[in-house]
């Protein structure tokens, strides 16, 4: 069975303490932005970079204490030097603007205080930090009530309390379940939830790396690395979203995606030949289905070699594509790491020649199994190597190609481990080291080197980097999905916590494949997997080859008006959902959000892992199991209007729903205000004259407001301050209604001449109507709705309510 190889998976339980510890601290000195305490057998370094982000690191045996950083940190510059160092007889206290920092001496054990005083982090009581030969390992507090987010592509609850998780990227094709561990991803950040007082810790360590959340029951959680050095940051919130923000200040933020990679993606393994392809835009566009990109797998490359085109399949990729793109369809072309050990191969050679492959210490090149069949792999730590690699899409870039889709990266090779050799070396340019250490980092820089060449390639246009492996940091890059799940049910309830974690994790565009990659999937599945999908941040319907279709018509007319009615109303919240992303291209902050994000104070959603919010205004609670037309779920504080029936609910209070198969209950939070666009069959289609702007009205919300972020979508001129921001906000009373645009930027020339304004639930009939002071008659009232458009240049709408 399948599943035993999931059951048996063997983890490091390491639950013994017989380690090296901190003990007392011998001495200590100050230094810049650092204090530095000696041990008898180590020492340790507290560094501050904000007077709430500091980075711990510590060197053991005879060990130099080192800055050096793995790849996920950025040349972030951060650095504070402004807190007060006092000492009593029995305590170090370092006060910065924001903490206290309070370190026992006699036995080093650091506690975290916030400004109010109050304990917010510290140490396990018993032992701190210590380290067991090549091992290195904290061991901290929690509380009764504390929660974990965060920890990347996990599955589970969205509370990762009482398990025990292993960090080490590996191609999981047995079935992704609860238990299921680990999975492509790496990222080894972990969030401590507390209402008032949530933290973040990053440990920088490439190695294999555990989290430990009191998997048996202890009173303290753990993480520890097979080796490396203890290298972490802690980040105060205290809210949540200051943890992330925190965190995406050290490992970075996602860049601004092209606004098509939004759209809906196709994807099959594998579409071919070419006469297939042609179909299957027809057929899309035959049908009015919106799509932005078709993703091509494997069998588009001769004999499974990169950047070749099987000439039987795919006789004129050029033609081809420009076909696609005649019909405003991208191409992504998938990639693999592994390149065919073939002496008449150009990629092989240029790759033997100049010593890119990744080789034992005594020169040996690694060869092994991947779908090519004998591969070499290049050693993406160097960067000569890197850059090949990015200047070998230009070829692809030159064709047409969009996006590159980053498989198997692991990387994955058909052997017992499913992985390279953990003894093979990687240069690192000069500070080399094995793949034990580079083993979680080699996707993530091959996702850089496929970043940075795609920028260059594509000139002035944005990159499309989709990932299967990745570290921290990987936003930077790459979007990501979540690997090989199944068309099975308990799949679509485990990925809602999953990618609310990955975001929380700074990994904004992730989504998973709709409709499952493994095994049939069925027309009631895949309806209920694409009305989730169509609020996922990354989008795409994608399976295996053996399995049945799966495009949105495939399983009969009935099951493909509801898949389509779902990817249009992706379409029409395009122009909200890159919103979005703008945000959290800022801020870190992710899209698509746990509701504990959002109300902090309410228990119900510490662990709610079956709905979800897009920003603060959006709330979905999918259908995740067959033969369900009605559906529970929790509304936290405030009004909430559902979407469909525009029927208004009072907050904090569970409900059951109807949701038949057409309908997955979406709720808007009372007071928001959300851009709708008309239908639009892929990104760029026409222009749009005109933004449609949903007003949800409540008498309980006198204020609302939303800042539009506008740019053209492709290139990096919003870099230079090519972007238009316009602020939309209302004021409710009784007897008016106020409602004002504000131009903040406006660098831009928009598309947008109109917007359409619908004043949803406005429940008095309206009776004077002016605009900029120019009393109006052009206006329609129907079921409480007041629909009136105006000109974008206007700057106050006034209505006068009865
Ligand atoms: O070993 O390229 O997760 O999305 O379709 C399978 C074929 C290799 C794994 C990816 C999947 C892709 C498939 N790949």
């Amino acid at each position: 069975m399948d599943n035993s190889k999931t059951l048996l998976q063997k983890k490091t339980k390491d639950n013994s303490i017989d380690y090296h510890k901190l003990n007392a601290v011998l001495d200590y000195e100050v230094k810049e932005n650092e204090l530095r305490l000696n041990f008898e057998y180590a020492s340790l370094v507290i560094r501050f970079l904000t007077a709430d982000i500091f980075r711990v690191i510590m060197a053991h045996s005879k060990q130099e204490i080192s800055y050096k950083s793995t790849q996920a940190v950025t040349e972030h510059g951060l650095s504070y030097q402004n807190f007060k160092l006092n000492e009593t007889e029995s305590e170090l206290l370092i006060k910065t603007d924001k903490l206290l920092l309070k370190i026992s001496k006699k036995k080093f054990i650091l506690k975290v205080l916030n400004e109010n005083g109050e304990l917010i982090h510290e140490d396990y009581s018993k032992y701190a930090l210590g380290w067991k030969k090549q091992k290195v390992r904290a061991w901290k507090s929690f509380k009764e009530n504390e929660r974990f987010y965060g920890l990347g592509e996990k599955t589970g609850w969205l509370d990762k309390k009482g398990r025990l998780y292993e960090m080490w990227n590996h191609d999981t094709f047995f079935p992704h379940v609860t238990d299921t561990d680990p999975l492509y991803q790496s990222i080894p950040f972990l969030i401590s939830f507390n209402q008032k007082n949530s933290y973040g810790i990053y440990f920088d360590n490439s190695y294999r790396t555990f989290f430990d959340l009191g998997s048996e029951g202890q009173d303290y959680f753990s993480f520890w690395a097979e080796g490396g050095k203890l290298d972490y940051y802690f980040f105060n919130g205290p809210s949540l979203k200051e943890v992330v923000s925190k965190y995406s200040q050290i490992t970075g933020t996602m860049p601004l995606p092209p606004k098509w990679s939004l759209g809906y993606h196709q994807s099959r393994y594998s579409y071919y030949p070419q006469a297939e392809v042609d179909q299957l835009v027809k057929t899309f566009r035959d049908k009015e289905i919106p799509c932005d990109a078709f993703h091509f797998d494997i069998h588009y490359m001769y004999q499974y070699k990169i950047y070749t085109w099987d000439e039987d399949h795919f006789p004129d990729p050029e033609a081809m594509i420009s076909n696609l793109k005649a019909n405003g369809i991208k191409t992504v072309t998938i990639i693999d790491p592994g390149v065919k050990r073939d002496p008449e191969y150009k990629l092989y050679q240029e790759g033997m020649k100049n010593d890119y492959f990744c080789k034992y210490l005594d020169g040996k090149v690694f060869i092994d199994k991947v779908w090519p069949g004998k591969c070499a792999f290049p050693d993406f730590t160097q960067s000569k190597v890197r850059k090949w690699w990015a200047g070998l899409q230009k070829d692809f870039i030159d064709i047409g190609v969009k996006g590159i889709w980053n498989d198997m990266n692991e990387p994955a090779a058909f052997n017992k481990t499913d992985t390279m050799d953990v003894n093979v070396m990687h240069q690192n340019d000069g500070d080399c080291g094995t793949h034990r250490r580079f083993h979680n980092l080699y996707g993530f820089l091959e996702d850089k080197a496929t970043y940075e060449g795609l920028k260059e390639s594509l000139e002035n246009e944005r990159p499309f980097v989709l990932t299967r492996a990745g570290f921290a940091g990987i936003q930077r890059y790459s979007a990501v999905w979540t690997g090989d799940n199944r068309s099975i049910w308990d799949n679509l309830k485990l990925v809602m916590p999953m990618l609310m974690n990955m975001g929380m994790s700074g990994i904004s565009f992730c989504g998973t494949d709709v409709g499952g990659f493994t095994g049939n999937s069925n027309g009631e599945l895949l309806c209920r997997w694409t009305q989730l999908g169509a609020f996922v941040p990354f989008f795409r319907n994608h399976c295996e080859s053996r399995a049945i279709s799966q495009e949105p018509w495939s399983f009969g007319k009935n099951y493909e008006q509801i898949i389509k009615k779902y990817i249009e109303l992706r379409y029409k919240l395009i122009t909200h959902i890159y919103n979005l992303f703008y945000q959290a291209s800022q801020s870190g902050i992710p899209v698509m959000r746990p509701l504990i994000m959002e109300y902090p104070d309410d228990k119900e959603c510490e662990n709610l892992s079956d709905q979800f919010m897009l920003r603060d205004s959006i709330m979905i609670a999918p259908v995740y199991q067959p033969d369900k037309d009605k559906r529970m779920l929790y509304l936290p504080a405030g009004k909430w209007i559902d979407f469909w029936t525009k029927q208004v609910y009072e907050g904090e209070k569970h409900l059951i729903v109807d949701a038949p198969l057409d309908t997955m209950p979406i709720f808007i939070k009372a007071g928001s205000i959300i851009p709708l666009n008309k239908k639009l069959n892929y990104i760029g289609e026409k222009e749009i004259e005109c933004l449609e702007l949903n007003v949800y009205l409540n008498k309980a919300n006198k204020f609302g407001s939303y800042k539009l972020y506008d740019d053209d979508g492709i290139s990096f001129n919003y870099e230079n301050g090519d972007y238009n921001i316009t602020e939309f906000e209302y004021e409710y009373t009784d007897n008016q209604l106020i409602f004002n645009i504000n131009s903040i930027e406006e660098n831009y020339q928009q598309e947008f001449k109109n917007y359409k304004l619908l004043f949803n639930n406005l429940n008095k009939d309206p009776l004077n109507i002016y605009v900029d002071g120019n009393e109006i008659s052009d206006f329609d009232y129907f079921d409480n709705t007041l629909e009136l458009t105006v000109p974008v240049v206007i700057n106050k709408i006034t209505i006068e309510l009865n």
